[in-house]
């Protein structure tokens, strides 16, 4: 453990080695001891998951040890009835900001941090950045997106979860968890919650994630884990379920779906859809996409890749699909097995008076993202 500690070298590999779990771990403390008194935004993607809300708490109880307090905050909706449910049995303290009607000032914050994103997926970044806020610490598994510049930075995309990094934090004593601590209960039933959801109940987890789960299994509380999970869908979920299901076009193993507008509370729907569409025979691969309306008239397409082909890079597939911005942004991104993308629609957001102009504009984004999906499902075509 000394000489992990105290050697310089940095290791070759940034995956799995406890070696490097340690000297981040370390190298976290450090930054956070530089930081005593202050008050960190935590910045969640617009529509955060378990894997994201479970690091947020573990977080600020880890800061807490260094008299840093952090508000965990997003800025789109919580939108999985599961998340909904852990945020409210569990009482995971997260604020939902709404930047279209409210205005919010960053003065107060010393800092900010990115867990389970890199700032890609979030409308709060603009904020961050306009305020010229530091950013402490970026922590996450996804591939490297724009570089936010921080303190801290751990990214490790051979890892299931963000929550596992987190477990790993807390072995390495960061926070000592107490079995008796209620709040510790449930944080340890919500980073358990976490790894599972990002990992399909465990069935993509790999050791560390596993070693993760069995130190979770001396806190967790079960119960309140099935209480969680046994929240239903509601019936628009299945509704768009089933508009994925009509629609869906099948080519070479990839299933593709657009599902139409849909409401924001609902964007979960999509990942959901995916899921289910990759559940048929013959099919490594689902794109399910709709235009999100919020109700002060904010549109954005907004889509999800599920697959099981290991040859396919979601990372890298979507940001060849779909390419940047103006600014050089990607729309999207991915981890293992799962993608996801946002474009905006700017001028030609909101609703109008004429339902045709809405069913024209569905059909403009739906038609250009089923032709730069095609490029890569079917690289042959066109090309000959
Ligand atoms: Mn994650």
């Amino acid at each position: 453990m000394e000489a992990a500690r105290s050697s310089t070298e940095t290791p070759p590999i940034p995956l799995k080695t406890n070696g490097q779990g340690m000297r981040k771990a370390d190298k976290l403390r450090q930054v956070l001891a530089t930081h005593q008194g202050e008050k960190h935004l935590v910045v969640l993607q617009d529509f955060p998951d378990p894997d994201a809300l479970s690091a947020a708490w573990s977080y600020g109880l880890i800061a807490q040890e260094h008299n840093i307090e952090c508000i965990n905050a997003y800025a789109g909706t919580l939108s999985h009835q599961e998340n909904v449910a852990l945020v409210r049995l569990t009482g995971l303290p997260v604020q939902r900001w709404n930047l279209q009607t409210e205005q919010r000032d960053l003065s107060s914050f010393q800092g900010a941090v990115f867990l389970d994103n890199q700032g890609t997926t979030s409308q709060i970044t603009r904020l961050v950045k306009q305020a010229k806020l530091p950013v402490v610490a970026v922590i996450d598994h996804h591939a490297p997106q724009e570089d936010l510049n921080p303190y801290f930075t751990d990214i490790r995309t051979a890892c299931g979860a963000t929550a596992t990094m987190f477990v790993q934090y807390i072995q390495e004593g960061l926070l000592t968890l107490d079995a008796n601590d209620p709040i510790h209960v449930k944080v340890a039933t919500a980073l358990m919650h976490g790894l599972r959801s990002e990992t399909e109940h465990l069935m993509h987890a790999r050791e560390e994630d596993f070693q993760a789960a069995a130190f979770l299994s001396r806190y967790y509380d079960p119960k309140l884990l099935d209480a969680v999970l046994q929240t239903a869908r509601s019936k628009r979920v299945m509704d768009v379920i089933e508009r994925a299901l009509k629609n869906r076009t099948i080519k070479n193993n990839f299933s593709v779906a657009g599902v139409g507008y849909l409401r924001f509370e609902d964007r979960d729907a999509i990942p959901q859809a995916a899921d289910f569409l990759i559940t048929e025979e013959n099919i490594h691969t689902a794109v399910v996409y709709g235009i999100v309306r919020s109700e002060e008239d904010r549109e954005v397409v907004s889509g999800s890749l599920r697959t099981k082909n290991l040859t396919l890079d979601p990372d890298e597939f979507i940001k060849a699909t779909f390419g940047q911005d103006n600014g050089g942004r990607f729309y999207g991104g991915g981890r293992m097995r799962a993608g996801g993308f946002e474009i905006p629609i700017g001028f030609l957001a909101g609703s109008h008076e004429h339902a045709s102009f809405t069913q024209l504009k569905w059909e403009v984004f739906d038609s250009q993202i089923k032709q730069k999906l095609a490029r890569l499902i079917t690289p042959d075509d066109g090309n000959s």
